[in-house]
């Protein structure tokens, strides 16, 4: 088939998702054309298959703000025409599903039909897409995709309740390329980072509210208080300094080091003994299983998707959101040279289920299915 993706291209969930969906599709002999306002950050190899498309967004001293959606609806339409698509998957409602909206019913009056699938991935549709500035786009757009996905049951349900949806929602969840996260020999690295055989503590975000990255440092001070560890700090966002801060005040700066954003995360993980999660939300928590592939056990919170990633007790240990103190004991359980090495297995064990060879083909099918319809309604 030939593809269509509109993503974030940046290191957030959406846009990794979206990126390595369509190298997996472009392996499997499928042409896929990203079309989005940069190079998606792990788009960084040639392939036959795979095409960029930039969206050049014009302004003008009349704009205070620069019309993004019309300028993707635009290519959009100049991609699809030109390239022949035969199906078009926006990732992230906000605004990709209402310009793919608009560049469909444009190509219309040139008498082509293009099918668009929308998959949703959470702060779309859990923080950004309810606020009453967006909600009627949002619930609009999602009605008028020929295909809708969300990346767990939990967000399905929570677009289902905040939104007036008549579509029916495919859940399929994040997956994960095992050959390129898994754990690899880094002995040296851990060494630097962990001279005195220290446990090494790791979290990756974009270091926004959502993330309560407060809270992986406070778990991480009370670990501290019973054994010796280091954390390692991986991403960048609005909370960064103000953790540095809690640092200084916790004392704990020469243990905590912040490596910013990194392309290759799962060399980090692969020296890593824990992966903290402590989020307030989570629609899947595509970070936890990066972090289970390269057999890290993983603390988190038991809301929104990730009860249908984690398995409590084997993969690591879930609490309620804020529950410092029972993440804080968790985690010691899990460190304990008695228990780690089972955690680790169980971590990789459960990641395994979520490999890209098994999710792939329920993409593949789907695509079908709606590309079918689509032509079924259109000879009517
Ligand atoms: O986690 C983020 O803040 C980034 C966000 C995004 O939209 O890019 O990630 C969301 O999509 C990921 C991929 O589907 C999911 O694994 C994350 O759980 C989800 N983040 C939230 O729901 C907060």
């Amino acid at each position: 088939m030939k593809i269509g993706i509109v993503c974030y291209p940046t290191f957030g969930g959406s846009g990794v998702v979206a990126t390595e969906l369509g190298i997996a599709l472009a392996k499997k002999g499928h042409k896929v054309h990203f079309i989005t306002y940069s190079q998606p950050t792990r788009l960084d190899f040639f392939n036959e298959n795979l095409f960029y498309h930039e969206v050049e967004i014009r302004t003008y001293p009349l704009f205070q703000y620069p019309p993004y959606e019309l300028a993707l609806a635009s290519t959009l339409v100049n991609v699809i025409q030109y390239e022949q698509l035969d199906l078009l998957h926006v990732h992230y409602a906000i605004p990709h599903a209402s310009a793919a909206y608009m560049a469909k019913q444009i190509l219309k009056t040139s008498g082509i039909e293009i099918p668009v699938i929308t998959t949703l991935h959470g702060t779309d549709i859990t923080l950004v897409g309810k606020d009453a500035s967006y909600e009627p786009v949002v619930t609009f757009s999602i009605n008028q995709s020929d295909g809708v996905t969300a990346v767990s049951n939990d967000l399905k349900e929570d677009t289902y309740s905040h939104f007036d949806i008549t579509k029916s929602i495919e859940v399929i969840p994040n997956f994960i390329d095992l050959q390129k996260f898994k754990k690899q020999k880094k002995d040296h690295f851990k060494t630097a980072i962990c001279p005195e055989g220290e446990k090494l503590i790791v979290h990756t975000s974009n270091f926004r509210k959502v993330k309560r990255v407060e809270d992986v440092v406070k778990i991480f001070r009370n670990i501290r208080q019973k054994i010796s560890a280091k954390l390692l700090l991986v991403g960048d966002g609005p909370e960064r300094n103000h953790i540095e801060t809690l640092c200084r005040e916790l004392e704990i700066c020469n243990e905590v080091r912040f490596l910013g954003k990194l392309e290759a995360v799962e060399e980090v993980l692969s020296v890593a003994d824990l992966f903290i999660m402590p989020s307030e939300k989570e629609s899947f928590g595509l970070a936890a299983l990066e972090a289970m592939a390269c057999e890290v056990p993983v603390i988190s919170t038991n809301t929104g998707g990730l009860p249908e990633l984690m398995i409590d007790g084997k993969t690591g240990y879930m609490s309620d959101v804020g529950d410092i103190e029972s993440m804080s004991k968790n985690a010691l359980r899990i460190l304990s040279d008695e228990h780690l090495s089972t955690f680790k297995r169980g971590a990789l064990n459960r990641a395994r289920d979520f490999d890209v060879h098994n999710i792939l083909p329920i993409y593949e099918d789907y695509y079908r299915e709606i590309t079918e319809k689509s032509h079924k309604s259109m000879a009517r």
